[in-house]
């Protein structure tokens, strides 16, 4: 099994499960400021231009909620509950929610703050920011509402929906998002960082794409 991936958010989720659940895997690491991901033969495998990809055999696989469910049913986890249907709606819901509403909010404050240091091609602009704390306020209250007396989003125990929606957010202070009024969420995002493999998802070695 093959994992494409570059230093970003959804790849993290991605590298952080195999490594959570101790699959074998061959990790990739693409070019971004090469161009790595409109490579050909990049392209071939994932026509967004986008990573993560994960190929298993004659398994070719992008967007990381599916690479998710998929590594988990390879390994019989119910980290993606794929044979309970009441719990599976749970996650799916958390998934849905997270890619429609929470990351259009909280992705400026990440790709400001970590992707423009990480891939060092432009400094920070908070201008780009400005008037964006309020709508992501509104989603971070719907988290912490939710997240009052519970320990993870769904199903009651740790599953895919938390990797999926904490990604981005794990590094809001750094991105200074407006979360110091938020306990629940805040609470919880520093819990996940307890998990070894969520706190250091990064092969430590691995292959870079031809
Ligand atoms: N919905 C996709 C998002 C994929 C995505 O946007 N990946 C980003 C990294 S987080 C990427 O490849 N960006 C490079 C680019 O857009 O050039 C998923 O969950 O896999």
């Amino acid at each position: 099994m093959q994992i494409y991936w570059i230093k970003a958010q959804a790849p993290r989720r991605v590298l952080a499960l195999v490594k959570h659940l101790g699959l074998a895997a061959d990790f990739i690491e693409v070019d971004l400021m090469g161009g790595g991901l409109k490579a050909p033969a990049y392209a071939a495998l994932n026509p967004n231009l986008k990573a993560p990809t994960l190929v298993d055999g004659d398994m070719v696989l992008w967007e990381s909620s599916a690479i998710m469910a998929y590594l988990c049913i390879k390994a019989g986890s119910d980290m993606w509950p794929a044979h309970n249907p009441a719990e599976q709606v749970q996650v799916l819901q958390w998934l849905s929610w997270c890619d429609h509403h929470w990351s259009p909010a909280v992705g400026p404050f990440y790709f400001e703050h970590v992707v423009k240091a990480t891939f060092r091609f432009a400094e920070t602009d908070r201008s780009a920011l400005v008037g964006k704390d309020k709508e992501l306020q509104k989603l971070a209250k719907v988290l912490d509402d939710h997240l009052a007396g519970r320990d993870y989003l769904a199903c009651g125990r740790l599953t895919i929906a938390d990797f999926q929606v904490a990604s981005m957010a794990n590094y809001w202070r750094e991105s200074e998002m407006p979360f110091d009024g938020f306990p629940n969420l805040t609470a919880w995002l520093e819990r996940l960082k307890q998990i070894p493999a969520w706190a250091d998802p990064w092969p430590a070695d691995g292959q870079v794409a031809a």
